[in-house]
């Protein structure tokens, strides 16, 4: 399979540019090109207009941040306005365009046909979506949600409002169906499943002004400059006040070597250093150099063993496990000397006051769960949880993804909010867990699923094996997406008998006020805002959602009707959700808050016993790429690599916003990075064209881009990989493991270099 977007093979481009700094003028020049644009203005009042921004969950409102500090909007946030500021779809769009056509779309060409504006459906035999009137559209619904409840599903991703969130659990588990998956399946829930454990509490442990308190920050797997821009300032400022910074990470990411903050002009100009000390570790490997950094800190009597005394409990395994291992093992298996890893254990007992943030380098392998744990083990190890300054940080994706979980957007739901939606409902429900994201996909392949509800997301495009995610949601009934945009999921993953396309309102087009949460615990509202498009033919999800229940469901024991009001909705989570009582006035008052008993400061743990519990985890058994695993011939002289799938510089999740990463100095989406030392042994150039070949598929003529990565292993771009890619689960969360992926590399000689 190609990739769109491919250049023709002729051009010999010697001269890839390497940018020594990340962040910077690029960025400068983004802005300016795009606000003095003829959308210009339009944009400008888009990001002053009152609403969180809507890329990731850094969390930011117009240009200020929850300490009310100035100028915090990056380029990111700018992204996501732009793309819902484009036209609605030609009501004729879909009648001349047929299915067999936009299924040659790319992710970048489906986000670029504008805005959904008008309900469609796909009926069974016809070969396009034709627009359908809201009558029959909620009466197909209707008969889709009157299944058994154990054949109806719901899959969300993390970008629509707390209350659509509420709403959507309630509904379903109000129908009986706990089948709630989301997409954190894929992303944090080794975090929530590890810090759940541990403290008690999910989520991150430090607020925003920790990270001005801090003298050591450590950053395992998350490529920050990118993916979450603004947390790259406090970094920046961290380093300036003479702290330090641990960066763990199989890649070296410029803009975490160097970062030139947009934000401030003399970080701009000389550009500001990031990391004290760059890690690279084989990817997977983190566990094992945890294990090694908690081993030199017992042998050199670096443990804070009155604080594990006083606040945790189940340590003193912990620490003669980690003692028992032996150094080789360690090395083997993460690749990094005895050497490094004392100067990575050094700095970190050095400090008084260290943060531990990570995402998706640590969390998406076979043993994320444990990966997290042996993290939060070794900030416990050192006392660096439960005070100022100091504790762990899982550095969260989607904008109110952390939101959706608070809401019991999950297949797993806490038994504190179970109880409390018992007493709501008047009545017990089911506490056997539902379909996660793969259980999903699976349970759809099997034919178990009739009715799938897709908040947003693109369920088809996120999950590896994309013949498998086609055939799975090709075998359900009824698929109704509830979306603002296309996505190739909408064009490849079709249901059986009829699927049908909601067009929704974005958070700053709604007539109502909603609210979203940060992974800093934040809760922000959203102010009400205007649309381009016709409101006749646009719905809020809440609306689609509460119209949907009262149909199937009536008005007892919950009013939908009333539901309508988010204001209403409010405070039933005020009610239901722990921590989250002050959002019933903040309709009225304005006034956002940090969710109470998250931060942990004082020494207590939310736990029954008021401590940390730490558990033992093991070293992790990496197992090496061979052609064996492939369901497919490979020539002698294919080289086996572990594929690591990550986003480019600018696109959000399965959007794509631009061809290239200019960052990582590739300069398309066909290109993997390989270090120059496994080319020339591999016998490749820079520049040449390769076959990756993964264990679900190949990907043909992608570019070889020399960088700075741990040998043996190479990067790629999701979601094209994800056709290719049939990665192992972690039993724990069920997470694939999206960055270790067994591939052969071998040349395509047909398309040998000029
Ligand atoms: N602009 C933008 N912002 C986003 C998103 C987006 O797509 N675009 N997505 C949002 C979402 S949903 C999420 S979850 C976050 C994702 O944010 P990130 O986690 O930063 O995203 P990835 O691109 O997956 O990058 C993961 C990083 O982990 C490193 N890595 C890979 N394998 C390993 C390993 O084994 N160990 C270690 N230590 N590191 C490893 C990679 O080299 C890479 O630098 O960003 C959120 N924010
Ligand atoms: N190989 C590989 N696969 C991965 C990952 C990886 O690193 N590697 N990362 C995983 C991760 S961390 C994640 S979070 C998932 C992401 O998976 P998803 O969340 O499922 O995917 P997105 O691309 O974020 O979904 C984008 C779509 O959401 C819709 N949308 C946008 N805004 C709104 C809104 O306000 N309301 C509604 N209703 N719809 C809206 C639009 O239609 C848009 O096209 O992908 C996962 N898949
Ligand atoms: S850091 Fe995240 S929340 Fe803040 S402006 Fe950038 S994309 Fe938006
Ligand atoms: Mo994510």
């Amino acid at each position: 399979m190609n990739v769109e977007g491919t250049p023709k093979f002729s051009v010999n481009r010697k001269d890839v540019y390497r940018p020594q700094v990340g962040g910077g003028w690029p960025v400068i020049g983004y802005w300016a090109k795009n606000t003095f644009s003829p959308q210009g203005l339009r944009l400008w009042q888009k990001l002053f207009h009152h609403h969180a921004c809507k890329s990731c969950s850094w969390g930011t409102t117009a240009f200020t941040n929850e300490l009310g500090q100035p100028l915090q909007r990056c380029m990111k946030g700018l992204e996501a306005e732009k793309g819902d500021i484009q036209k609605g779809i030609d009501r004729d769009f879909f009648s001349r365009h047929p299915l067999e056509e936009l299924q040659l779309l790319s992710s970048y060409q489906a986000e670029r046909l504008g805005r959904f504006s008008y309900p469609v459906i796909l009926r069974a035999g016809s070969d396009r979506y034709e627009p359908i009137e809201w009558r029959e559209l909620y009466a197909i619904a209707q008969k889709a949600f009157e299944y058994p409840a154990s054949q109806l599903a719901s899959y969300s991703s993390g970008r629509s409002s707390n209350e659509a969130a509420f709403t959507l659990q309630l509904m379903m588990r109000t129908l009986g169906s706990e089948n709630l998956a989301d997409c954190s399946d894929l992303c944090h829930v080794p975090s929530t499943r590890a810090l759940g454990r541990m403290f008690g509490t999910n989520t991150s442990v430090v607020e925003l002004a920790d990270l001005h308190k801090a003298d050591c920050f450590v950053m395992i797997g998350s490529n920050a400059p990118a993916n979450s821009p603004r947390l790259m300032n406090e970094l920046k400022d961290l380093r300036a006040r003479g702290g330090r910074i641990l960066i763990i990470n199989p890649v070296v990411e410029i803009g975490l070597v160097k970062f030139a903050s947009p934000a401030d002009l003399q970080s701009l100009v000389f550009g500001s250093d990031i990391a004290s000390l760059y890690v690279q570790p084989n990817p997977g490997s983190d566990a094992a150099l945890f294990l090694g950094i908690q081993k030199w800190l017992i042998e050199h009597q670096r443990v804070d063993y009155r604080y594990l005394k006083t606040h945790t409990v189940g340590w003193e395994s912990v620490v003669q496990h980690a003692r028992s291992l032996d150094w080789p093992t360690i090395n083997e298996i993460c690749g990094v000397s005895i050497d490094e890893i004392a100067m990575a254990a050094q700095m970190i007992a050095d400090a008084e006051r260290v943060i531990f943030g990570w995402s998706m380098g640590l969390t998406q392998h076979a043993n994320g769960v444990d990966n997290v744990m042996t993290v939060v083990n070794t900030a416990l190890l050192t006392g660096n949880v439960a005070k100022e300054g100091a504790g762990c940080m899982p550095i969260r994706g989607h904008s109110n993804v952390q939101g959706f979980g608070s809401m019991g957007v999950t297949s797993e739901l806490k038994e504190t909010i179970r109880q409390a939606l018992e007493k709501l409902l008047g009545r017990s429900l089911s506490r056997t867990p539902g379909y996660n994201t793969r259980k999903l996909i699976r349970a759809c392949d099997a034919g178990k699923v009739s009715s799938l509800l897709c908040l947003g997301g693109n369920l088809y495009a996120a999950n590896p094996d994309r013949e498998q995610a086609r055939r799975a949601l090709n075998r359900v009934e009824t698929i109704i997406y509830l979306s603002t945009k296309p996505n190739i999921g909408h064009f490849h993953g079709l249901a059986a008998n009829q699927t049908i396309i909601v067009p929704v309102l974005a958070r700053d087009e709604q007539t109502f006020i909603t609210t979203v949460e940060s992974g800093n615990n934040f809760v922000r509202h959203n102010q009400p805002g205007s649309t381009h498009l016709d409101r006749s033919y646009v719905l809020s999800e809440i609306e689609f959602l509460t119209n949907l229940a009262a149909m199937v469901l009536g008005s007892e024991p919950i009013n939908w009707r009333r539901m309508r009001a988010p204001e209403y909705i409010r405070q039933l989570i005020a009610m239901v959700i722990p921590g989250y009582g002050q959002i019933a006035s903040i309709g009225s008052t304005g006034k956002d808050f940090t969710i109470e008993g998250r931060i942990l400061h004082g020494g207590v743990f939310p736990t029954a016993t008021g401590k940390a519990t730490m558990f033992v985890t093991h070293l992790p058994e990496l197992n090496v790429p061979s052609s064996d695993v492939m369901d497919a011939t490979v020539p002698d002289h294919a080289q086996p690599f572990v594929l690591i799938t990550v986003r480019s510089y600018s696109q959000h999740n399965t959007v794509v916003y631009k061809q290239g990463d200019e960052y990582r100095a590739m300069p398309h989406r066909n290109c993997l990075m390989m270090h120059p030392k496994d080319a020339a042994q591999s016998g490749l150039k820079e520049h040449d064209r390769v076959v990756v070949q993964g264990q679900a598929g190949k990907l043909s003529e992608v570019e070889v881009i020399f960088g700075d990565i741990k040998m043996g292993s190479i990067l790629m771009f999701y979601p094209e990989t994800n056709a290719i890619i049939r990665p192992e689960e972690d039993p724990q969360s069920d997470i694939p493991a999206f960055k270790r992926n067994p591939v052969l590399v071998y040349s395509s000689k047909e398309f040998a270099t000029i």
